[in-house]
């Protein structure tokens, strides 16, 4: 049967070229700091970010705590959207680990903070409350159907956050995605971040890694943060090889995945039984919504599965769907086609 798998872009499997690179890896104890491969990809992320030094770690969820234990200490709040990653699906680890209190705030349509939502919440000095550390930021935003921030946006919060004395931590597991489609670089997108991580396993298409990225004694602390957390890894230079054809090849393509959401969205958009408008989708990921009262996502989702079109619920009448480097986009029409058939 053929299987188109839009699950999420965490699903991608590692070129020829990463596994010829994993085989030659040289490798050494990245706990010593000897592995070559390791610190050459931390080098060339730095270099990419516009940030003095970065930290390769095992994945997206470890990115973001390691971040979060840095920055903050026990009874320190950071303001976050209500639909962020780090709110919504990493546990509250930030408090089971850290106990670092979070103060959401609700996400716009388009995974902005409002700058009066962010100036609210920022605490006064006051012996009843914490102390507010850090704004997150999440670009692309997942939840808010792939958002990007853009350059300006990102500034003025950095702007907002500067004049308060307080740090801004960007989840930008999709930063590439973000650049490409906004025709700018990462860097600039993380110009006023004090930390922004990125994912090498998602729509990168490395089979394991994030990065942290930030000042050089901000990614020294981080270091230990890591080492606690048991994420000191050894001969991580097999990972990071993968990692370093990740980000030399696989960025620029990035833009067939999104030409891809966009056909998908303009195709369902027009079908009876599902709402979601097309002009939403910027990036590689496309949420809708089934109006229809006899079908649940849950069952949708299933159907679809028995015909080898794999998508991920995300609320009784909500699902998703993520283009990726597997998907074509003559996959794309074919989706499209068992969509009509199973709606019928
Ligand atoms: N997101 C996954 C799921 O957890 C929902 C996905 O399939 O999209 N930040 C953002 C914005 C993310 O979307 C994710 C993963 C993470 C962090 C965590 O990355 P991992 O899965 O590597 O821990």
């Amino acid at each position: 049967m053929r299987i188109v798998d839009l699950r999420s872009d965490t699903i991608t499997q590692p070129t020829p070229a990463m596994r010829k690179a994993m085989a030659d890896a040289k490798v050494g104890d990245d706990v010593f700091g000897e592995d070559p491969t390791v610190n050459r990809l931390e080098e060339m992320v730095a270099e990419r970010l516009g940030k003095e030094a970065a930290l390769f770690v095992a994945s997206g969820t470890m990115a973001n705590m390691v971040s979060l234990l840095t920055h903050c200490g026990r009874g320190s709040e950071v303001i976050l959207g209500d639909q962020s990653h780090i709110f919504f699906y990493e546990q509250g680890g930030s408090a089971a680990l850290g106990g670092i209190h979070s103060r959401p705030v609700p996400n716009q349509l388009d995974g902005k903070l409002a700058f009066h939502d962010i100036e609210a919440a920022i605490r006064t000095d006051d012996i009843h409350f914490p102390r507010t550390r850090l704004i997150l930021l999440e670009n692309t935003h997942n939840r808010c159907n792939g958002s990007p921030l853009d350059v300006d946006y990102m500034h003025s919060v950095g702007r907002i956050a500067g004049s308060h004395g307080i740090k801004v931590h960007v989840d930008g597991a999709r930063l590439f995605n973000a650049a490409i489609t906004l025709g700018t670089k990462a860097r600039d997108l993380a110009a006023e971040a004090d930390s922004v991580c990125i994912c090498l396993s998602k729509g990168l298409a490395a089979p394991v890694g994030s990065m942290v990225c930030g000042a050089r004694d901000f990614v020294a602390k981080a270091r230990r943060v890591r080492k606690v957390l048991g994420g000191g890894m050894r001969q991580a230079g097999v990972l990071a090889a993968a990692g370093i054809v990740a980000l030399t090849e696989m960025v620029d393509r990035l833009k067939d995945d999104h030409a891809n959401a966009r056909r998908l969205a303009e195709g369902l958009a027009g079908m009876d039984g599902l709402s979601l408008d097309p002009d939403c989708v910027k990036t590689n990921i496309v949420y809708f919504e089934i109006t229809r009262i006899d079908m649940q996502s849950q069952l949708l989702a299933e159907k679809l599965n028995t015909q080898g079109i794999r998508l991920l619920p995300s609320g009784p009448s909500r699902l998703r769907a993520v283009t990726n480097y597997h998907v074509t986009s003559d996959d794309i029409e074919y989706v499209l086609d068992v969509f009509s058939r199973v709606l019928k």
